[in-house]
């Protein structure tokens, strides 16, 4: 004959068992807001109007927090970078993702004059949720044709998405985009990217509003492993 108590004690470890897998469940997919560091503002503003057309307004408020799943970090801290300009006019191309965001000379890269690209091997499948890119911010200054793209190889041949792209008119002939140009400043331009798969983060720009020339201080890619 079976135990009533047996029973009772079985199903109330069930209960207990379930509950604590939905909780375990809930903190793994919690939503924080990204600890983003910024580095120090060189400018409030800008002077004069900029004759850039489809330009963002230039907001002096503090960025709303990015929430993303607990454990999220900058998974390009560190990470190989490499660049359609083998040989950078200034710096070096590691300073892309060193970690270094501050606007101070001699510490961004500056890659030859108009279009140009540049791709952080992440090492592994990520989970991408943002990507933020600093490529200047001294003054003022608005990147043309900012595309940003993820893939799963190197050559990206395999699964390749556009994550961003204000490259309205099409002039760098990926396609045109629909995003705005921005002007740079210490907070750097922050892409909403959704929990998109890839090993592989590529980044385009054709100089800017002031030269042809391309820079990079760094850029960050916010994720978590997916292997
Ligand atoms: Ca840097
Ligand atoms: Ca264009």
């Amino acid at each position: 004959m079976k135990s009533p108590i047996k029973e009772i004690a079985i199903a109330i470890l069930v209960v207990i068992i379930v509950a604590a897998i939905g909780i375990l469940n809930k903190s793994k997919s919690r939503l924080v807001p990204l600890e983003i560091k910024l580095p120090r503002p060189m400018f409030v503003g800008t002077e004069k109007p900029m004759r850039v057309s489809n330009l963002k307004k230039l907001s002096t408020k503090d960025r709303p927090p990015f929430l993303a799943p607990h454990g999220t970090t900058n998974i390009a801290l560190g990470k190989p970078v490499s660049s359609s300009d083998e040989a950078p006019i200034i710096g070096e191309i590691e300073m892309v993702t060193d970690g270094d965001k501050e606007a101070a000379d001699g510490n961004y890269v500056e890659l030859a004059p108009l279009l140009q690209h540049i791709t952080i091997d992440l090492e592994g499948m990520y989970e991408i949720f943002a990507v933020a890119i600093w490529h200047y911010h001294q003054q003022p200054q608005v990147y043309y044709d900012v595309v940003v793209m993820v893939a799963d190889d190197k050559d990206f041949i395999t699964n390749v998405r556009t994550i961003f792209n204000n490259d309205t008119d099409n002039t760098a002939g990926l396609g045109a985009g629909t995003n705005m140009h921005y002007v740079e400043t210490n907070k750097g331009e922050l892409i909403d990217v959704k929990g998109v798969k890839a090993r592989f983060v590529r980044l385009y720009s054709n100089g800017n509003n002031n030269n042809d020339l391309n820079h990079y201080v760094e850029v960050e890619v916010y994720g978590k492993s997916a292997e």
